[in-house]
């Protein structure tokens, strides 16, 4: 089964709230929650104190996806905030290990995030600890990028290891999926699908439309694929 995951930061947010229990209504499985610190990368989003309103909206799991420099100094105030899951990056983390040993103290599944340039070689050895690996599709910062079709065998070839290694950790892609770029990813063996502004918030159809649309695509692709 393919996760559909609306990227708040893209919602309207004059009406935060009001879009949150429509996207519930409208069958999201997870709410992905970018939150970043003008430094790792050059843009701000949301933020613990704006996921901590929503908490009590909604019953759908929130994954907080750190793009910040120094993410072991912020996961007490996302896992506080009533974050789910909470995905940092493995480019600005040394300490790996340790931070996501504090992410599963603090109840919470940890998620690593790749950008599009940085090699899967730096999961190889801690992959195992891992809930999701977020494969970034655009470089992080801003919504509304160009899809990177270099992260596409990166897909496929993480698909290929976590099968072969009998792993529980899911794939999620984030970054321009929409309706050109989703029968690439599915393909490729992607889990969770990000959507943002060319997916489901800037599309003329209502939210419950906009992501029947992409469970029926991407089902339909899987069927294809499983023969
Ligand atoms: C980007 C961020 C993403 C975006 C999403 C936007 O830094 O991590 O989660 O919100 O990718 O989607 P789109 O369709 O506008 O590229
Ligand atoms: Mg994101």
């Amino acid at each position: 089964m393919i996760k559909i995951a609306p990227s708040l930061m893209c919602a309207d947010l004059t009406r935060l709230g009001d879009q949150v229990r429509e996207l519930e209504q409208a069958g999201a499985d997870l709410f992905h929650f970018d939150i970043m610190d003008g430094h790792f990368v050059e843009n701000f989003a949301l933020s613990p104190m704006i996921l901590a309103a929503l908490r009590s909206l909604t019953k759908v799991p929130i994954e907080a996806h750190f793009m910040i420099s120094e993410p072991e100094r912020y996961l007490k105030h996302a896992a506080d905030a009533g974050a789910d899951i909470i995905t940092v990056h493995v480019e600005v983390c040394p300490r790996l290990f340790q931070v996501l040993g504090k992410i599963k103290e603090l109840g919470c599944v940890p998620g690593l995030a790749l950008s599009p340039a940085t090699p899967l070689c730096f999961l190889d050895y801690i992959l195992p600890e891992v809930g999701i690996v977020g494969l970034m599709t655009v470089d992080p910062g801003f919504a509304g990028q160009e899809f990177v079709a270099a992260a596409l065998p990166k897909i496929r070839k993480l698909r290929q290891v976590i099968d072969e290694r009998h792993l529980d950790v899911e794939i999620q892609v984030d970054g321009h999926i929409n309706k050109d770029t989703i029968p690439l990813v599915v393909e490729a063996g992607a889990d969770i699908l990000v959507l943002g502004t060319s997916g489901l918030f800037h599309l003329p159809g209502s939210f419950r439309e906009n992501i029947r649309a992409v469970r029926q695509q991407a089902e339909s692709i899987l069927r294809r694929q499983r023969g």
